[in-house]
């Protein structure tokens, strides 16, 4: 038996196609085009072609975005200056910081420095504790494309066993608590396993859901998966080229193993990584409705 894939680039491009609609809407009724203004520091070659993506989605749904690209050894004044002016600038709905900064840059620093009505990222502390409260304002971009995947793929959350490897403040420990909300969609039974965990494959045997951003490449092979289980592979690790020249990517899934034992599995490439630029486009769109004052789904 071989796991179903979950074609995470086909829901992403469904729920894009609704975001679209939504944008159109609002520029027709409203005479706005939402934008985001996408803050690149250094040549991290991920970093660019992430970065480089969510520009185009941006295009491709009719929003704005304004590319904002600073060399490595910029200071951490000249980038919280920049922040600074976008926060003010009525154009700019949404401000994306990529991850990670160079080093002598304070993340946490620059992070606050984001008024949290322009974070779609959701890493302010203020749409943290929002996430927290069960509430958010922008849930996070991979923790809520993680979920929409899940449900999409037709997995039962409510009552499930959901295990997750990785303790980020990325993606681990926002997934754990999103699963966790009195809500639907949610209503897991979660725990998060990282580093320290004494004996991982005890846990990870357990899982309904097991959700791997363990952030190390093939960290999760078949045999501690659940036969049955959904697996999301959060992971996406370059390690070298293909035959044809192309950036080879793994997830941190021993994929050719895990698929064998999985029920429902995402690949890697096209699982995560799309939903998580769908998100970042979604909740640019809603930073544009809570700039109007309209009701965030609509
Ligand atoms: N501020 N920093 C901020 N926000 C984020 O949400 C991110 N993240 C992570 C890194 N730093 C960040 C992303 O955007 C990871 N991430 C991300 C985004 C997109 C993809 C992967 C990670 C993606 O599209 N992956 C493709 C393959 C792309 C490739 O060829 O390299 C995929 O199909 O998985």
């Amino acid at each position: 038996m071989s796991a179903q894939l979950i074609d995470g680039k086909a829901i992403a491009q469904a729920i894009r196609e609704e975001i679209r609609l939504g944008v159109e809407r609002l520029r027709q009724e409203h005479g706005v085009v939402p934008g985001l203004a996408t803050v690149l520091v250094g040549d991290n070659p991920a970093s660019v072609s992430y970065v480089t993506a969510k520009n185009k989605a941006c295009a491709e749904l009719g929003m704005a975005s304004f590319q904002h690209t600073l060399p490595a050894d910029i200071t951490e004044e000249k980038l919280l200056a920049l922040i600074d002016q976008l926060n003010r600038d009525a154009s700019v709905h949404g401000i994306l910081v990529q991850l990670p900064l160079p080093k002598g840059i304070c993340e946490s620093r620059v992070i606050e420095a984001i008024d949290p009505r322009k974070d779609v990222d959701g890493f302010h502390p203020v749409n943290v504790g929002r996430l927290m409260l069960g509430d958010p304002v922008f849930p996070p971009c991979t923790p809520a494309g993680i979920q929409a995947l899940i449900i999409r793929s037709g997995t039962p959350i409510e009552g499930a066993e959901v295990v997750v490897v990785g303790r980020s403040n990325i993606v681990g420990k926002p997934v754990a608590v999103m699963l966790l909300q009195k809500q639907r969609g949610a209503n897991a039974t979660v725990t998060v396993c990282h580093t320290q965990t004494r004996d991982l494959a005890f846990h990870t045997r357990r899982a309904d859901i097991l959700i791997v951003a363990a952030g190390r490449p093939q960290a999760i092979t078949g045999d501690m998966i659940r036969p049955g289980a959904t697996v999301i592979d959060v992971g996406v690790n370059r390690v070298g080229y293909t035959e044809s020249g192309k950036v080879k990517l793994v997830g941190d899934v021993d994929f050719d193993s895990a698929v064998k034992v999985a029920g429902k599995i995402t690949p890697v490439p096209g699982g995560v990584g799309p939903m998580t630029i769908t998100m970042l486009m979604r909740n640019t769109l809603r930073a544009a409705r809570l700039h109007l004052g309209l009701p965030l789904d609509g």
